[in-house]
């Protein structure tokens, strides 16, 4: 979509801003770049529809802002970028995804090294020339070296939150030809693992011919890597690949069960086809030459004797010993969840204030809301002081207050998101964390630790009485950082004892706990909860990525915290 690529060259110049230490004017750009993700809307229609007036009422696109779309619509480039490239032609989005990188430390090693890419970067940091440059020093180089090592073991992934919104759009556009009968995302996207590496898509049609000249020639299309009858793939824009197939439609099921996987999931089904003398492929279940079904996947399923799954749970994990026991598990749905408790207000220099997060909770249908804003220790993100925190107390009082004579029973609750220190201890004093309704607490600072000191911390701060929810309790990021060293099994154990609740942090950028800790957690008996961390309310939407990483981990309703009501939860904590 064209929201994506323009929010990704504003992202870019952001960076290059900051590169130069102008203030303010990166972060404009930044928010400008997160409202147009957040958008539903094709920003080229909004602005055949109401013009620039139209573009400048979309929240953080200001008058320069407004140009830019406007010129980068008309010319599919933006001057002001594009000068910005001549004068440093380095692959910024490629450097900034090594961790520890940011874009001062990129402009000095492209003008003291040359590095404009991350084959250059490997090279300095190997010949040990990064060292020697004024505020590096040997622990960035290896740091640099580590982040880079990282990132070729992911090498062409790309991130679901990335790809998830792209991709729809495409079907949408799909199923809204007349040609189209039935469309559908499968592979590891419908699986919804947390990085992609291509795209399927499958598709039932009587005129393929017309179905793929369309997806060959989609908006965002920057390569055709093969185009014919039954499939075709293209690169998009946003560097990534998407197949399409089109398929008979007594074959939809089959095709779609074959195209979704995982891989491993379909060399069992395969083999437990043929242990009832049928043979499953992507063209329907036969019995010798006889095809006895294939239409849709509950049907397939059922033709070898078991129950249809879903697609977050095919990885050949024990589900499918489950379903020929027909003892599938329920898994949490979106449905079921009442509220959001990780969401930082402007207080902390999130986006939007109390109150516009509060109004976006009721958008999402929730009950309540919970504003855990970061606490003192954390200088760079406003971190809340003691005063503070019991200043936005008194607030969050008065909202609850007007809200209940307004006869709604919407709730507010007062969390805050407090700072792990190295020896465990949490940087705001007992008296204040006691009269919040609840305490996020999270690692924050000295990443780098030794596994029986990390663990260590980490424990300390589950049994302050205070700390009710851990946040993104392993530290990763989703292809650029590796979690911290922690003795998992130990932070479990202690959860358990404490009672003590471990987050699903949906942002795509995180997912941390990650699938197979969350399975872990459920089979320990350690609660969960799914919260967006949103530093704006159009954030609060990635809650979906949550959901499908607590899918994969198996978690069902009753695992999950902010399943409860209000009145539960309250109790709970
Ligand atoms: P990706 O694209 O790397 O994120 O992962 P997938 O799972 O989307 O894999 P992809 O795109 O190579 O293939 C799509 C699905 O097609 C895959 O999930 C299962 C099926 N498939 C592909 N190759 C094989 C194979 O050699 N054997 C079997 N049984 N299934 C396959
Ligand atoms: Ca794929
Ligand atoms: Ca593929």
């Amino acid at each position: 979509m064209i929201n994506q690529e323009i929010a990704k060259i504003f992202y870019e110049m952001a960076e290059f801003l900051k590169m130069d230490r102008v203030d303010f004017k990166p972060y404009a750009y930044e928010k400008a770049a997160a409202s147009l993700e957040g958008l539903k809307e094709d920003i080229k229609e909004i602005f055949k529809r109401g013009g620039e007036k139209e573009l400048l009422e979309i929240p953080g696109i200001g008058k320069s802002m407004a140009e830019h779309i406007q010129e980068y619509l008309k010319t599919g480039k933006i001057k002001e970028h594009e000068k910005f490239k001549k004068r440093m032609p380095l692959q910024m989005d490629e450097l900034m995804r090594v961790e520890g990188l940011g874009p001062r430390k990129i402009k000095i090693l492209y003008q003291k090294l040359g590095v404009a890419n991350i084959k250059d970067l490997e090279k300095a940091a190997k010949t040990n020339k990064i060292a020697p440059l004024f505020g590096f020093g040997e622990k960035t180089e290896e740091n640099i070296l580590q982040g880079i090592e990282f990132l070729k073991r992911d090498k062409g992934r790309f991130l679901i939150g990335d790809i998830l919104p792209i991709a729809e759009d495409v079907l949408e556009k799909l199923k809204s030809l007349k040609e189209i009968k039935h469309a559908s995302i499968a592979g590891s996207l419908r699986r919804r693992k947390e990085t992609i590496g291509d795209c399927d898509i499958l598709a039932v049609s009587k005129d393929s011919a017309k179905v793929m000249d369309y997806f060959t020639s989609l908006p965002g299309v920057e390569k055709i890597w093969g185009k014919g009858e039954t499939k075709s793939s293209i690169r998009m824009r946003a560097g990534f690949d998407m197949d399409l197939r089109v398929v008979p439609e007594r074959s939809y099921g089959s095709a779609l069960q074959y195209f979704t996987g995982s891989k491993e999931h379909n060399i069992v089904t395969r083999r437990i086809a043929i242990e009832k003398g049928l043979k499953l492929s992507e063209y329907g279940v036969f019995r010798g030459s006889k095809f006895i079904a294939g239409k849709t996947e509950d049907e397939v399923y059922k033709a070898i004797g078991l129950n249809w799954m879903p697609p977050e749970i095919r990885e050949n994990e024990g589900e499918i010993e489950l379903s020929l026991k027909g003892k599938l598990p329920d898994l949490i749905d979106l449905k079921d969840i009442k509220g959001d408790l990780h969401c930082h207000s402007s207080w902390d220099g999130g986006k939007n204030s109390i109150e516009q997060l509060v109004e976006k909770a009721q958008v999402l249908g929730y009950e309540y809301i919970g504003i855990s804003d970061h606490t003192k220790f954390l200088k760079i993100e406003h971190g809340l002081d003691e005063k503070q925190l019991l200043e936005q107390n008194e607030e969050i009082k008065k909202i609850n207050a007007k809200l209940n004579k307004e006869g709604s029973k919407f709730r507010v609750l007062h969390g805050c998101e407090a700072n792990i220190m190295n020896d465990g201890s949490i940087d705001i004093a007992d008296e204040v964390l006691e009269k919040l309704d609840y305490v996020i607490a999270g690692v924050h600072s000295t990443l780098k630790m030794e596994k029986e000191e990390m663990t260590k911390r980490i424990i300390v701060a589950m049994r302050n009485k205070n700390v009710d929810i851990i946040s993104h309790p392993t530290g990763r990021l989703v292809g650029t950082r590796d979690e911290y060293q922690i003795d998992f099994e130990e932070i479990l154990r202690t959860a358990k004892e404490t009672g003590t609740i471990l987050e699903i942090n949906a942002s795509p950028y995180r997912l941390d706990l990650r699938d197979i800790y969350i399975r872990k957690a459920k089979e320990s008996g350690v609660k969960m909860i799914i919260n967006t961390d949103a530093h704006q309310a159009g954030q609060m939407d990635m809650i979906k990525y949550g959901i499908f990483m607590a899918k994969r981990g198996w978690a069902a309703k009753e695992d999950i915290i902010n399943s409860l009501s209000v009145n539960e939860i309250q109790k709970y904590f």
